[in-house]
């Protein structure tokens, strides 16, 4: 039976949906994960703003086939309904309309690859990098290379719950977050010494798999200084959960000076390194037969 004080409150059902989704998707512009989060962070490099922009045009695709077809379904509901329509057709088979559901689907799809595909190279790597950073993963934290600064390197580690100063993130900050300069391209090797870890910052739009014994390559180009979380998102083991990373992007000049204090400050990390191993996996219980793999 059709009802206007129905109709009216669906209606007004939809319209605070959409004006409900409408703020949501504005509180989550951060470059963090925030509760509720609807859209995706905020893009920080030139390969995040291309991939924004991609999936907002697939949206619209998605939204017009999607808009179509919801169309086709009314249309058959109301038009083909028993009352209307008690004797139905015995049609089986319309040349004209198989080619065209099988044709324009492949134009769609065809139509989608040809950015799609541009934008894998322009992902895959930097033509020109001005400095390399070299990330390796570990059971359970990341270690960050300077492989042009006389090989500064650090390990970085999670800051525990009950360790956490007002205004640390959970589960997010660390010791020691990688420290780049804005406005530099930056080329990124990733590897891994033990099962298959993934350094993902969503707002870079870089996620690129930590491999034992092989050396994969992104790169990024950070646009605003600012403070950038990322996490490992390859199931490695029992603290998967627990190597975040975190990224502070600095002016230039503020990087030559962190580049001082930083290579004062690790520059004993080789000899400390393996104690940092052993006292980590003797914190966690851990060894190799918990990990879940990949
Ligand atoms: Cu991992």
């Amino acid at each position: 039976m059709f009802n206007r004080k129905v109709a009216f409150r669906a209606l007004v059902m939809i319209v605070l949906v959409l004006v409900g989704s409408a703020v949501l998707v504005t509180l989550a512009r951060a470059a963090e994960p925030v509760p509720w989060q609807i859209g995706m962070q905020p893009p920080a490099t030139p390969v995040k703003d291309r991939l924004s922009a991609f999936h907002d045009e697939l949206l619209v695709i998605i939204f017009l086939i999607t808009l179509f077809v919801l169309g086709l379904l009314l249309y058959v509901i109301v038009r083909f309904r028993h009352d209307r329509h008690p004797v139905p057709t015995r049609t089986s088979h319309n040349t004209v309309i198989e080619m065209l559901w099988t044709v324009v689907p492949v134009l769609i799809l065809v139509i989608i690859a040809i950015p799609s595909f541009k934008l894998m190279y322009y992902m895959d790597r930097a033509p020109n990098p001005d400095m390399t950073i070299k990330v390796t993963g570990h059971q359970w934290y990341w270690t960050y290379e300077y492989p042009d600064q006389a090989g500064l390197s650090f390990d970085s580690n999670l800051i525990p719950e009950a360790d956490l100063k007002p205004g640390q993130k959970r589960l997010l900050d660390v010791d020691n977050p990688l420290v780049v300069p804005v406005d530099t391209v930056i080329r990124v090797y990733v590897t891994g010494t033990d099962v298959i870890h993934s350094w993902f910052i969503p707002s870079f739009g870089v996620q690129e798999y930590a491999i034992i014994g092989r050396l994969n390559e992104s790169w990024m180009k950070v646009e605003h200084p600012g403070v950038y979380y990322g996490q490992c998102n390859q199931i490695c083991g029992i603290n998967h959960a627990f190597m975040p990373i975190k990224i502070e992007a600095v002016s230039k000049d503020d990087f030559q000076r962190w580049l001082g204090d930083a290579k004062k400050k690790f520059a004993h990390h080789e000899e400390g390194r393996d104690a940092v191993r052993v006292a980590a996996s003797a914190a966690t219980g851990s060894d190799r037969s918990q990990s879940a793999g990949n």
